[in-house]
């Protein structure tokens, strides 16, 4: 027993020992540069190329990087394909119909970097997704930013993994900030990271609930714009064909701004998720300085998106590897 007690206290202290050793093992700036010098300049010409060739490879590169770091971490686990045995992260129900320009951006941009002798096999998936995202945000009018970069790609996905560590657009914000903070991130990353709802689409069945059938009392939520819920009723009716998507920011779809905010304001955020930042007397004032200052909006997205970059990475040769390919585990 004493002996437990005393190998248990060791355990613990060990740990202890060993949290300011995992933190050192940190992803950094500049990682590749001498393993790979341009590289973020091969990822940057490929982005810019299918970019010019349909518009769709920013939303769907952006939420696909989401999507990645909140299941097992920026790993690049939701890219892998499922296989004969395995179901994997992306062929869950949640992945929410998960733009193939996404997948098809990093697949490219892989293909470009391993032309080149020096970088081949050297550059993971997981951080040319980080890149590719980076690179998206700027291409539609958002802030550019130095990238972290050093995370190596993860050895499992699993569809089963995907439960639970997605937010729905029906939650509150309790329920927003406690998923968020499970990774570290503030209720102030969370509502500027909500902000990459200034570009893309969803399909109707995401809101629907919103404008046909809010409670048994009323038919439309009452923090939805009127005029703009019976836009939305026009553009998705009743028994509308479930493949109709239609674009989250009504304004300035195709730019990454914080007009977003400015929308949240007169109740035109299309989700709960969305809407109830501005709703909710505890995030408001944060919607309404953002609403006001494109430059502070900026600046706090940077921090969040530097943050959601750093989940749940694997610097370590046991935790993970760089994958040949992306779709599929070494
Ligand atoms: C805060 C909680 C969030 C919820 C509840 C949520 C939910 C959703 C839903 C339901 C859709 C529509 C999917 C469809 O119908 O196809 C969507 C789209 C999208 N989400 Fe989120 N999301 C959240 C946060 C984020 C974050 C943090 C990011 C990125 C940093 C992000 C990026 C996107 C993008 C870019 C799209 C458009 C995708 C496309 O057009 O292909 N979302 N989100
Ligand atoms: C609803 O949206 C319109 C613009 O589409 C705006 O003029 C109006 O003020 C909004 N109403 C509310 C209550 O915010
Ligand atoms: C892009 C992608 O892989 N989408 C898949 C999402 O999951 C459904 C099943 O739930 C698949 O049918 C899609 O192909």
């Amino acid at each position: 027993m004493g002996n437990l007690r005393v190998a248990a206290a060791l355990l613990v202290a060990l740990n202890v020992a060993m949290l300011p050793m995992m933190a050192s093992a940190q992803i950094r700036q500049n990682y590749y540069a001498n393993i790979c010098p341009n590289v973020e300049g091969i990822v940057r010409g490929v982005v810019q190329k299918k970019f010019g060739e349909t518009f769709v490879t920013a939303p769907a590169t952006l939420r696909l990087f989401f999507h990645d770091c909140f299941v097992e971490g920026c790993d690049a686990s939701v890219i892998v394909a499922s296989t004969g045995s395995n179901t994997a992260e992306k062929d869950h129900p949640d992945n929410l119909s998960l733009a193939g320009d996404g997948f098809d951006t990093v697949i490219k941009a892989k293909a470009a970097v391993d032309a080149v002798p020096q970088c081949r096999n050297k550059v993971s998936c997981a951080d040319i997704l980080a890149m590719a995202t980076r690179d998206v945000i700027a291409l539609t009018g958002g802030p550019s930013y130095a990238v972290e970069l050093g995370r190596l790609d993860g050895l499992r996905s699993t569809a089963a993994s995907v439960n639970g560590k997605l937010p729905q657009p029906t939650f509150n914000l309790n329920q927003l900030t406690s998923m968020f903070a499970s990774h570290g991130l503030s209720r102030a990353d969370m509502i500027a990271l909500s902000a990459a709802h200034s570009l893309g689409f969803s399909h109707c069945g995401k809101f629907s609930n919103r404008i046909y059938s809010f409670s048994p009392q009323r038919t439309v939520d009452p923090t939805l714009n009127q005029t703009y819920a019976a836009q939305l009723q026009g553009m998705c009716p009743r028994n509308v064909d479930p493949q109709i998507a239609i674009n989250m920011d009504p304004v300035t779809p195709r730019t990454f701004d914080n007009v977003y905010f400015k929308n949240l304001q007169q109740g035109m955020g299309l989700f709960t998720s969305d809407q109830v930042l501005y709703s909710d007397p505890r995030s408001r004032p944060t919607v309404d300085a953002w609403a006001r200052s494109s430059r502070g909006f900026q600046r706090a997205f940077v921090t969040a998106m530097t943050k959601l970059g750093r989940v749940g990475v694997k610097t370590t040769g046991s935790q993970g590897n760089i994958r040949t390919d992306c779709g599929v585990l070494n």
